[in-house]
């Protein structure tokens, strides 16, 4: 008698895992996942002294961009389809691009515009008018701070933060890097993380912030721009800290299926080899072909796309970086501006009812279906190389695996394609078929499967990596 009773209560275990759809996305970080795309900016002393990491020695003047023009960088960030843009407002050097009154090493004590001028302010009105997101990098590591190393340096960062918000917002996002670089010789502090933590929420609850291990975007464990195949927008916090406690990278790089918390991945890369503007890079930024190649790797990939853009020593972004940006946004426009999925010939059915589905071509995450089998039927069979399935993720991240298989006319299989986590957006792109029938099959999820868009598309063939 007492097996039965084991079986059932193993199989109501099972039941109730396999329905597990928490942890859901707060309404800000539904917000951000939509951004998809936009710039970070690294800008300071390491632009005059072509460095990467500064010392904090630099001397202020060395800051002193000739033509600096914040309205430049917004108009050209608009112009490439980027939805925000997030400042480097203090670096590992030390440095603030705003007159901090919690430091002596700032854009006031440089002679740019005689200590009148103000980066951060520039930038973020600049954002407002171009109906921009503004965010703010502020570097925990401090080469420069005389204070760093010590409790009150802890108070020193929290400062600052309140001056950002109060003088700069709304700011959507506010990044802490985890670098930290000081050896055994130099000064190691001991950050106040839940103190940190505490001030933004209390400050703007709705900022979403990001760190190694969030609390509400996670890195993604690279610099190269690069999400996993497999991706979970969750991840196991406890235990871990920002910095050299993080999980691993791998961990990073796809997330936890059953994690404890909603913190999906964000891609940070830069246009250029460095992250700050060096002239020698200047015929090595990364062309159009490439940066859509890692948009499909990122945002492709459930993730989104920080791509970095650094001003030069005018204080302005060069052509080289602006040609390449340009041909990025007409790559993502000409791509997916055709789906072949929304002519009305185009049949879709969920297999399951056997009826006839009209809103996975609608463009609302907030209309989905209920799915574990679509079958799209083209009238004339039609070349395709790629397929973008989308989750209503307000509702949880539930698919483990998938299938794409690509029929032709007369029902043979010609492909099939298979895949690991849908999340946000999924991109697949692979070498054109001519097909008839399209088959969507959800093999494994942690719920009942939900998808709320499909897009089919023929891209330019070059852009594939075969
Ligand atoms: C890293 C920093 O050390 C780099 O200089 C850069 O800011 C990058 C985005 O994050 O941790």
């Amino acid at each position: 008698m007492k097996q039965p009773l084991t079986f059932l209560l193993l199989f109501f275990c099972m039941a109730a895992m396999a329905q597990q759809v928490a942890p859901l996305p707060t309404a800000s970080q539904l917000a951000w996942h939509e951004t998809e795309y936009y710039w970070f900016t690294h800008f300071g002393p390491n632009t005059f002294t072509d460095k990467e990491w500064g010392h904090g020695d630099e001397p202020e003047d060395i800051f002193n961009p000739t033509n600096l023009d914040c309205r430049q960088w917004a108009r050209l960030a608009k112009a490439s389809g980027a939805k925000g843009i997030i400042i480097t407002a203090k670096h590992h050097d030390g440095f603030c691009l705003w007159p901090s009154k919690y430091s002596t090493h700032t854009v006031r004590e440089s002679k740019w515009r005689n200590g009148k001028g103000d980066v951060v302010k520039e930038l973020s009105l600049a954002c407002k008018e171009y109906g921009l997101k503004f965010g703010v990098y502020l570097s925990p590591w401090d080469r420069n701070h005389p204070k760093y190393g010590t409790s009150a340096y802890n108070e020193v960062f929290v400062n600052m933060m309140k001056e950002i918000f109060a003088n700069y917002g709304p700011i959507s996002e506010f990044w802490w890097d985890g670098a930290n670089g000081e050896g055994p010789n130099g000064k190691k502090q001991v950050y106040d993380w839940p103190l940190f933590r505490e001030t933004i929420k209390k400050l703007s609850p709705n900022t979403v912030v990001f760190s190694d291990i969030g609390p509400h975007i996670r890195w993604v464990g690279n610099e190269n721009g690069v999400a996993g195949t497999t991706n979970w927008n969750l991840l196991n916090v406890s235990g871990f800290s920002a910095g050299a406690g993080a999980p691993s990278t791998d961990t990073l790089n796809s997330g936890n299926i059953f994690g404890e918390k909603w913190i999906p991945a964000e891609c940070d890369v830069s246009i250029r080899p460095g992250w700050f503007y060096h002239k020698e890079e200047d015929e090595k930024v990364k062309s159009a072909e490439t940066l859509f190649n890692l948009y499909l790797k990122s945002v492709g990939r459930g993730a989104t796309m920080l791509l970095n853009v650094p001003p030069d020593r005018r204080g302005l972004i060069t052509q080289y970086d602006s040609v390449s940006l340009i041909g990025f946004k007409k790559l993502r426009e000409q791509s997916f501006a055709n789906n072949l999925l929304a002519k009305s010939s185009v049949i879709i059915r969920n297999s399951s009812t056997g009826k006839i589905v009209k809103t996975l071509t609608d463009n609302k995450q907030s209309t989905y279906e209920k799915c574990t089998v679509l079958s799209i039927q083209f009238r004339e069979p039609t070349a395709i190389n790629t397929v973008v399935l989308r989750e209503p993720i307000q509702l949880g991240q539930r698919v483990i695996s998938f299938r794409i298989v690509l029929k032709d006319a007369g029902g043979a299989i010609i492909k099939e394609i298979a895949g690991t986590t849908i999340g946000r957006k999924r991109i697949l792109s692979f070498a054109s078929v001519t097909a008839g029938n399209i088959q969507i099959i959800i093999d494994n999820a942690k719920a009942t499967p939900l998808i709320s868009e499909v897009g089919v598309y023929s891209i330019n063939e070059q852009l594939i990596e075969q």
